[in-house]
């Protein structure tokens, strides 16, 4: 899905990342590239829509050159993605951020996510997401969202940010729940927004509970600004990077 790519990656370069690349599926390549001329771009091979295993290389080849990863916005859902996140997650010596349907590659291996690197990983799932990956229903989930947080960051030796009003953000240890942000957040894209500067966060060297933590706050306090002018019922998630100037003049 070459939005949530899109969107992620303006994300990335309004959050202060230095050098972007987006790796995306050669058919939304040229997409992908004519958006913005200030990132580079990684076309992957793919079948039926979604990118291939054999990627893989191209890929690892590129991460030399980088200081951390995101991953999952738009990637769609076949087994070869799923091969091709889980082989990233485990490999990977960068801190990583996984989220949507890199989050979905690990249904059924929730194992896997335990990653033995040292690299920091931060995970960020919509309860949706978490519930389908622990196998409980939503509503259980969201009965008890802090408790089932810190088990799965204790499970997982992730960061967890666990969305949705009241993100609440835990590496098992710590814990801060985010107050900022309003209903216009729910809408299709706001999670790969999320993601794009969580990424660039971590690329600046920010440790990942608190990139998490400040990701959380700063993407609810852009959507506040958003809101103030143009209300959260007619929010778009675009305006939502276009507001991060001014939430950046609100913090430094
Ligand atoms: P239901 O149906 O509401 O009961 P998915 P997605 C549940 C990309 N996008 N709280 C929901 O349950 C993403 O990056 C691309 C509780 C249903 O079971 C992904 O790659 C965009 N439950 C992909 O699309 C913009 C919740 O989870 C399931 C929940 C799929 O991501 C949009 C549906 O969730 C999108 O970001 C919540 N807050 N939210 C683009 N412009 O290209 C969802 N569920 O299948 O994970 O779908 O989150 O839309
Ligand atoms: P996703 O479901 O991946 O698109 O992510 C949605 C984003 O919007 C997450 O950062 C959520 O925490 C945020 N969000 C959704 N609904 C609300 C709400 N009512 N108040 C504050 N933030 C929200
Ligand atoms: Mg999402």
């Amino acid at each position: 899905m070459s939005g949530a790519a899109r969107l992620s990656a303006l994300s990335a370069l309004r959050g202060g990342v230095g050098l972007l690349t987006v790796a995306t599926a050669e058919s939304v390549w040229g997409i992908v590239a004519a958006e913005n001329p200030a990132w580079m771009t990684l076309p992957l091979a793919e079948q039926d829509g979604c990118c291939r295993l054999q990627s893989l290389s191209v890929i690892e080849s590129a991460w030399e050159r980088k200081t951390a990863l995101a991953v999952g916005p738009g990637l769609g859902q076949t087994p070869e993605v799923a091969d091709l996140v889980k082989v990233c997650y485990s490999r990977c010596p960068l801190p990583l951020v996984l989220d949507a349907d890199g989050l979905n590659a690990f249904v059924g291996h929730v194992d896997q996510l335990a990653c033995a690197l040292e690299a920091p990983r931060v995970l960020t799932p919509h309860p949706g997401e978490l519930a389908r990956l622990l196998g409980i229903e939503v509503r259980e989930l969201q009965r008890d969202r802090e408790n089932v947080a810190v088990k799965f960051a204790r499970q997982t030796g992730a960061v967890v940010l666990l969305k949705g009003a009241q993100t609440v953000i835990t590496d098992g240890d710590r814990l801060a729940v985010n107050g900022t942000g309003n209903s216009g957040l729910a809408r299709g894209g706001a999670g790969d927004v999320l993601t794009g500067l969580i990424g660039a966060l971590l690329a600046q060297g920010m440790e990942a509970f608190s990139a998490a933590q400040f990701a959380a706050h700063f993407h609810g306090l852009a959507a506040d600004i958003v809101a103030t002018e143009k209300t959260a019922q007619a929010m778009l998630v675009t305006e939502l990077i276009d507001a991060f100037p001014a939430a950046w003049k609100r913090i430094l």
